[in-house]
């Protein structure tokens, strides 16, 4: 039995792979392993047997047999042990891919979704509009160092791992703001995240939950049914 995971049924950010399902896909098709989506309605999310997978009440989960997982550093590191592909073998250069996984959740991330809350729920607040540039000060402090860091390579150490999976995933929340186009080499880097086979296979499998939620009648037209 594959393993299941849960995903939004219609997707607040209208299946352009913000979601966090999207990690956890792309993790799996990285290392060739096939999965089932269980979608949820925000409803559905909140209700017991959901928040006895996820005390929070969010998506992605991850079950396995008798194994459930939520937070998606849990289940992108349990896939990568778990299959060859997003994990070097070499002990230490594998304890600094996860280093990196660590990085892009609790380093880069905190500030850009900080500044996703301000732009999106904080805009219509009196004092929005001083405090905006702040949080974008702090993102763009994240970001000068991480570009220092990658300087003119690939990948932020050595070949592509979980830690880059991770850190391209919470930089993609940055596109709306701009503030990724000030580092040419970030921008590139994410870019280089997104052409990967396996990064495509799995955007386009959450892109089609979004397109079915919204024009079921059209895509079934398509299907021919
Ligand atoms: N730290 C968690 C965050 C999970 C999360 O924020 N999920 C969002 C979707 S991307 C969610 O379920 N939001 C709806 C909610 O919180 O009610 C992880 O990485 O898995």
């Amino acid at each position: 039995m594959p393993p299941v995971i849960t995903a939004f049924a219609t997707s607040p950010d209208r299946g352009q792979g913000l979601a966090r399902d999207m990690r956890v896909r792309w993790a799996l098709e990285e290392v060739s392993q096939p999965y089932d989506v269980r979608l949820l309605s925000s409803a559905e999310m909140k209700e017991p047997a959901h928040l006895a997978l996820h005390p929070f009440g969010q998506i992605p989960t991850y079950e396995e047999g008798d194994l459930s997982l939520f937070e998606t550093g849990a289940i992108v590191l349990h896939i990568a042990e778990h299959h060859a592909g997003l994990l070097p073998i070499d002990a230490k250069v594998r304890a600094r891919a996860i280093n990196w996984m660590f990085a892009a959740l609790n380093t880069v991330e905190p500030p850009i979704l900080e500044l996703a809350n301000a732009m999106l729920l904080e805009s219509d607040k009196p004092w929005s509009k001083e405090r905006l540039p702040l949080v974008m000060d702090r993102v763009r402090d994240r970001l000068e160092q991480l570009s220092a860091h990658l300087g003119d390579t690939d990948w932020v150490d050595g070949k592509f791992s979980a830690g880059d999976l991770m850190m391209v995933h919470a930089l993609q929340r940055l596109k709306p703001s701009g503030l990724l186009d000030e580092y040419p080499n970030l921008s590139a880097y994410v870019a280089r995240g997104e052409a990967r086979h396996a990064y495509m296979r799995a955007f386009a499998a959450q892109l089609e939950v979004f397109q079915m939620s919204e024009h079921p009648k059209s895509i079934c037209a398509q299907l021919g049914h």
